[in-house]
């Protein structure tokens, strides 16, 4: 029987989550991983939606099953280990509720500057190339059973690009601007009061070792760092407290310093580099 695939793409959060775990959890010979790249769309790709109709990232397959969110992956691949891992609170689904979106945390904006400023920057790149691609994927004869999928993905980041273009109506954009910056202060929200509640002796969310939520947790901070401006994992700490203008929560700091040495940590953001 061929091996279970993780797929994933080196740019993706919750991607990382998944890759994460998959090596913290010793299955980098039982689970082997795939790329699927976000920025070519090659998740909306029909060859992808015939696996995998969901199209979302991380998604595991192991012969007729398919786990398509972070929390079904990450599950599986908890048990798949055999190990004892402390199981997941409720915390997993703060860190993947709405209010703090990291794709919003990511391709937000406050004000027609910023906006501006993300079409000429990768945010811009990143959608004007999936658009570009998801257009073509349109006119291929397998699509026609994900039209209606692809389409939706299209409008969406149309919607995003029109904003960055300042094209969008003024109500549009006031609304995104609105969002965005309620992102902001939910982040804040989740790392200076949610996350360490949520963590007792520490340094894990889980204790001595990591448990089922820290795999979700640590991808959202490291993310929530990179928009921050934390290029390499090691300025995640600083650049948080910067950008929100007080210390971080000691939990936090040691937290982020229990996860630097580890190989799961360390193979996911390669050099060091946060994503
Ligand atoms: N709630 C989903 C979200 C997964 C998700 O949105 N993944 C992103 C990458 S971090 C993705 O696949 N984006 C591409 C797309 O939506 O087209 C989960 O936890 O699995």
């Amino acid at each position: 029987m061929s091996r279970p695939i993780l797929y994933t793409f080196n740019l993706s959060v919750w991607s990382a989550a998944a890759d994460i775990a998959r090596i913290e959890l010793g299955l980098a010979n039982e689970i082997q991983s795939q790329q699927v790249d976000l920025i070519h769309a090659e998740n909306v790709l029909p060859a992808f939606l015939q696996k995998a109709p969901h199209g979302t990232l991380p998604t595991i397959i192991d012969g007729s099953r398919v786990y398509g969110s972070t929390v079904k992956v990450i599950e599986y691949l908890v048990q798949k280990s055999g190990k004892k891992v402390a199981p997941r609170t409720q915390l997993t689904d703060l860190v993947h509720g709405e209010g703090v979106d990291l794709g919003i945390a990511l391709f937000g904006a406050q004000t027609d500057e910023e906006a501006k400023k993300k079409a000429e920057g990768l945010a811009g790149f990143y959608f004007s190339t999936r658009v570009q691609k998801m257009k073509g994927f349109l006119a291929l004869p397998e699509s026609a059973p994900f039209k209606a999928h692809i389409e939706a993905k299209i409008v969406d980041a149309e919607s995003i690009l029109a904003v960055y273009h300042l094209k969008a109506p003024e109500e549009a954009r006031t609304q995104y601007y609105a969002t965005s910056l309620a992102n902001r202060n939910a982040a804040r929200a989740m790392i200076y009061e949610t996350l360490p509640s949520a963590i007792a002796e520490g340094p894990f969310v889980g204790g001595a070792t990591p448990g089922e939520d820290d795999f979700h947790v640590i991808a959202w901070l490291i993310r929530s760092a990179l928009v921050s401006g934390a290029e390499k994992t090691e300025q995640a700490a600083e650049s948080l407290e910067k950008r929100f203008g007080a210390p971080l929560p000691e939990q936090i700091k040691k937290l982020l310093a229990a996860w630097e040495p580890r190989e799961g940590f360390k193979s996911t953001y390669a050099e060091g580099k946060s994503h």
